[in-house]
This record gives C-alpha cells, sequence and structure tokens, in this order.
C-alpha cells in the first residue's frame, strides 16, 4: 500500500515504519494514524517480517494527537466515531513484537503510542508528557492508564495534572523505558534489538507477548497459572527441542517457527 505520513522500509526480517509529518512534528492525524495501523497489520501478516519497529525525527516521535484537526469537533462527534479507540485495538492486536524507538518528543498521544509498543528504546534527547490538560482534556488513549502501571501513580499524576516533561533519564528510571541510547545510535541500537528477536522463534516470541501482557489484566495467582499452562504448551514444539538441543550441542539453534 503506498503511503502519505509514514515510511516503511523492510530489510532482513524487520519493518522500520517512520512516522512522516515533519511539519507537525508528526502529529497523529486521522490519516497518519489509519496508515500506521494498516503498516503495522501488513507487517504483521508478511512472513518475511520478524519484528516490527516504530520510530518518529530526531525532534518528535510524535508531538500527540493532531490538535488542529480535534479541536471543533463535537462531543457527540467524537463519541460517534469512538475516537482512537480503534487504533488502540488494532495496535493492541498486533503479533509482532514492536519496539518504539523514540527521540525528541513523545507527547501526549506519541507517549501513548510508545506505550502501546511492546517496549521503549529511548535517545537520550527523549521528552515524554502527557500535556492534555493543558488542552481541556485528559489523555485519551493509555496516558492514564498505561502510564500509571508504567510508572506509579505519584509520578502519573504529576505528569497528568502539571502537564509537564520528562527527560530520558528520569523515564528510564521510572520504569517506562527500557534503554536509553545517544540520540546518533537511536536508529541503529533499535534495529540491533529488532534483529536479535527476529532470529528467536516466532512461535516463542508470541508466547512471550501473550504471558507479559496478561500480567497487567489479571491477578498475579492467574497471571501465573497462565504462565506456566504456556509454558507447558511450549513443550510441543519443535523449536523447544531444537533450542535445548542446540545449547547441549554448543551450536546456534535454527528455529523453524514449528
Ligand atoms: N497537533 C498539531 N500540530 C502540532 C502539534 C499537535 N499535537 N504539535 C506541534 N504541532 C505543530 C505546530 O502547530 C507547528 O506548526 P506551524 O509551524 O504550522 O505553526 C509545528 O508543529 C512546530 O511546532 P512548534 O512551533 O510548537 O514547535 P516548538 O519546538 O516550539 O514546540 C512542542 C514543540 C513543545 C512539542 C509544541 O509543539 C507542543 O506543545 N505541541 C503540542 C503537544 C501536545 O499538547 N500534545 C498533546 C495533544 S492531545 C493528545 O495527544 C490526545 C491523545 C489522543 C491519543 C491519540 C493516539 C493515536
Amino acid at each position: 500500500m503506498a503511503f502519505e505520513t509514514i515510511i516503511v522500509e523492510v530489510d532482513t526480517h524487520v519493518a522500520l515504519i517512520r512516522l512522516n509529518r515533519p511539519d507537525a512534528l508528526n502529529a497523529l492525524n486521522s490519516q497518519l494514524v489509519g496508515e500506521l495501523c494498516a503498516a503495522l497489520e501488513e507487517a504483521d501478516s508478511n512472513d518475511k517480517v520478524r519484528c516490527i519497529v516504530i520510530t518518529g525525527s530526531e525532534k518528535a516521535f510524535a508531538a500527540g494527537a493532531d490538535i488542529r484537526e480535534m479541536s471543533q469537533k463535537t462531543f457527540v462527534e467524537v463519541f460517534d466515531e469512538n475516537l482512537f479507540a480503534d487504533a488502540n485495538d488494532r495496535i493492541s492486536a498486533i503479533r509482532k513484537p514492536i519496539i518504539a524507538a523514540v527521540a525528541g518528543y513523545a507527547l501526549g498521544g506519541g507517549c501513548e503510542l510508545a506505550m502501546l509498543c511492546d517496549f521503549i528504546i529511548a535517545a537520550d534527547t527523549a521528552k515524554f508528557g502527557q500535556p492534555e490538560i493543558n488542552l481541556g482534556v485528559i489523555a485519551g488513549i493509555g496516558g492514564t492508564q498505561r502510564l500509571t502501571r508504567f510508572v506509579g501513580k505519584s509520578k502519573s499524576m504529576d505528569l497528568n495534572l502539571t502537564g509537564r516533561f520528562m527527560d530520558a533519564e528520569e523515564a528510564e528510571r521510572a520504569g517506562l523505558v527500557s534503554r536509553v541510547v545517544p540520540a546518533k545510535k537511536l536508529i541503529e541500537e533499535a534495529l540491533s534489538a529488532a534483529q536479535k528477536i527476529a532470529e528467536k522463534s516466532m512461535i516463542t516470541a508470541f508466547a512471550v507477548k501473550e504471558a507479559v501482557n496478561r500480567s497487567y489484566e489479571t491477578t498475579l495467582s492467574e497471571g501465573l497459572l497462565f504462565e506456566r499452562r504456556v509454558f507447558h504448551s511450549m513443550f510441543a514444539t519443535e523449536d523447544q527441542k531444537e533450542g535445548m538441543a542446540a545449547f547441549l550441542e554448543k551450536r546456534a539453534a535454527q528455529f523453524r517457527d514449528k
């Protein structure tokens, strides 16, 4: 599919999706959100792709939902179109691992999009925030919910109530991002992490995603039961036999996603 607001490159099993509305700091308008969802779904169903990286520009991952596009909407319009619900559901349904590679601003919907990915690698220039309160609204796609689970109530309240931005170091300390790297190395590091994931069994990677995501939806005892059942079920795969045999034979595993 031809896209106008994103750029998609597929190279050695990794799909790199760049948000590309430089004049608006990659603000998430309906066209960009629709194209992003379509590109993710294409990558998810493309057998060649084994991991996905979403990134923006040096200045902005995304500065939030497009304020110009939203500003005149009425309650009835946003309620009727169920604004952002579709994007939340479609991105959450992607089975292949997604890494957010964030440089510059990740604000409002930009921060929320990064949190919808499986993990975040941040450049040392990254700035995260939920400044919706300054616009007379609250976060709409996870900024009060996912963020609170990542960083705890106090910091989530702080960010959502003051609208302040937190830098990459604070975001790493708070548990929002998995690692911080120099801005010049961001894409290289994200692609290298994606390449590592691409070498694993996809069956096992899907299972990891399901199990970790389940921890946000259930109690500890139910989550542990889910994990144990999935762990047991992995012994039905050829990749478990191959992975363990390869270890014992001191060679690299050749996974076949079976
Ligand atoms: N929407 C539309 N346009 C934007 C946005 C935005 N969110 N952010 C920046 N722009 C535009 C500016 O209007 C400007 O355009 P122009 O040159 O035509 O005037 C251009 O991008 C450059 O921006 P600035 O001149 O403001 O650049 P600065 O470097 O001075 O400032 C900031 C950068 C601090 C990032 C500033 O642009 C800013 O505060 N932006 C708004 C941040 C914000 O409030 N984000 C939250 C939006 S609401 C939201 O996200 C609801 C969540 C919904 C979830 C959606 C998920 C799919």
